[in-house]
């Protein structure tokens, strides 16, 4: 009867979001610390700027200092019941400039203090290897992973880290949703997940997308192969960016637009719990014209590099219609993503739809049969602190409660293998998309906004203490 007993419940974050210390102790600057603060009010975007200028907003460096807070944030967590917590490591705290023959000692150490908090409490280290921050050096000196010299500079930090903490992590994902990138391949997306330095409009986007998304597969499956040598018993799956793409009629040839849009977005996904590439990517390369430099070798390394579970976040999903122009069902998310009247939007204009968690598990389950977890899902949005320091978060605690319910339904009527669900984010961090602090996510309120201005200090929203009963009662009492 739903959730099982040692269901992973919990938050997630990632490394360059919240701890900032990015030149401290040994770390060198990853592809994040070039990302400047955008702003959802003015409309202004993220800018990635060539090295890092003097004068330029970087919030990624200071975020919100768990460098120096997280014995205090992860007590926070324990208080809440967490089974889990999800974060990532930042690569370039372990290789300063990616391609470094040793470790950086004292990067490595910062992790084993932080994985032996959480065990004191009894959290399960749930861990990313690469969420948006590679080396902003390999980015400069190899185009990032257009370079296949990339792949064992991965797979070397990998290894590294497998070995160092065998013990004491068993859940691990290699690169956080790699396929964000697919189907809208601008500037932003290709430096956060390819770190290939670009401008909005290179012809070579595409392109360059697929090659260095075959490259990350590689890289990605090689440390599977690694990683299970070194702790059989360790569990490492893929993290996708799951926004279900429903199509916008039944006329049929929208249904075969949402066809070829999972195809785009979702082929990753395929490569990581299937092990080969798909014929419709052969296809689709042949007629682009794209010449992809994958190996025999390479195909041997992804056949036997799938994952153990499919990780995935959600916020949202989309609906997509075909255009009578477009004959061959190219889907480009700025082009065919039309607006779904049946959802209402997030300030940020996300889509809110519960029912679509149920949706993506069971896609999930019929085309893989593998474990899942779901390691993103929340609520950004702007949150008021009372004059008394209390914040009515509400609107947080709607938007999960009916996406957790949703989750229940899929695991108790559909039948569907879930390890557990770490919601994003448990405290407030810096947002990867626009890099504002006002877009809040957390149940733990992070004094600090936009302009940088507050004290850091943490305190409890409403949120806090209806997650805790929800992990309490192993989600019974929503
Ligand atoms: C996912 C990322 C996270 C994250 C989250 C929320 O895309 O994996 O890093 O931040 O979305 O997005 P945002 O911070 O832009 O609101």
């Amino acid at each position: 009867m739903s959730f099982r007993k040692d269901f992973l419940w919990g938050g997630a974050v990632a490394a360059h979001q919240l701890e900032g210390g990015w030149d401290q102790g040994g770390k060198g600057p990853s592809i994040a610390d070039v990302m400047t603060a955008g702003d959802n009010k003015t409309h202004s975007p993220r800018r990635i700027t060539d090295g890092i200028l003097p004068g330029e907003n970087y919030p990624n460096h200071e975020a919100i200092d768990f460098y120096h807070h997280y014995k205090e944030d992860i007590a926070l967590m324990a208080e809440m019941g967490f089974k889990a917590f999800r974060t990532s490591i930042a690569w370039s705290r372990i290789f300063p400039n990616g391609d470094d023959e040793i470790p950086n000692e004292e990067g490595l150490k910062f992790y084993d203090d932080m994985f032996d908090t959480m065990h004191q409490y009894g959290i399960e280290p749930v861990i990313t290897l690469a969420h948006f921050e590679m080396p902003y050096a390999l980015a400069k000196k190899y185009n990032g992973f257009m370079d296949k010299r990339c792949i064992d500079f991965f797979v070397r930090y990998a290894t590294t880290v497998f070995t160092r903490y065998k013990d004491k992590v068993k859940y691990w994902m290699t690169f956080n949703e790699i396929n964000n990138q697919s189907a809208n391949p601008c500037a932003h997306h290709l430096i956060q997940e390819g770190a290939i330095l670009t401008t909005d409009d290179n012809p070579d986007n595409e392109y360059m997308m697929y090659q260095s998304g075959i490259n990350e597969l590689i890289a990605s499956a090689r440390a599977i192969i690694e990683g299970h040598k070194i702790n059989p018993d360790f569990q490492i799956g893929c993290m996708i960016a799951m926004v279900p793409l429903y199509a916008h009629s039944c006329d049929p040839n929208d249904f075969m637009e949402m066809t070829a849009a999972n195809h785009k977005r979702y082929w990753f996904m395929d490569v990581h719990a299937n092990g080969f590439v798909p014929n419709y990517i052969f296809k689709y390369w042949d007629r682009k014209g794209y010449k992809i430099d994958l190996s025999e070798e390479e195909k041997e390394d992804l056949k036997n590099g799938t994952v153990d579970y499919i990780g995935w976040s959600y916020y949202m999903s989309h609906a997509c219609a075909y255009r009578p122009e477009n004959k061959d069902f190219d889907f480009y998310e700025d082009k065919d993503i039309v607006k779904n009247e049946y959802l209402k939007v997030s300030d940020w204009g996300w889509p809110i739809d519960p029912m679509g968690i149920r949706y993506a598990l069971n896609y999930i389950e019929d085309r893989y049969h593998k474990p899942q977890m779901i390691v993103e899902n929340g609520f950004g949005a702007y949150d008021k602190v009372e004059e008394d320091g209390s914040i009515d978060d509400s609107y947080r605690i709607d938007y999960l409660r009916s996406h957790i319910e949703a989750m229940r339904d899929a695991v108790n009527e559909d039948g569907v293998d879930l390890l557990g669900y770490t919601m994003w984010a448990p405290i407030d961090i810096v947002s990867a998309s626009t890099g504002e602090m006002d877009k809040r996510y957390g149940f733990i309120y992070v004094n600090k906004n936009n302009a940088g201005e507050g004290d850091l200090s943490r305190s409890r929203k409403k949120s806090f203490f209806w997650y805790k009963k929800v992990i309490e009662t192993n989600g019974e009492q929503l």
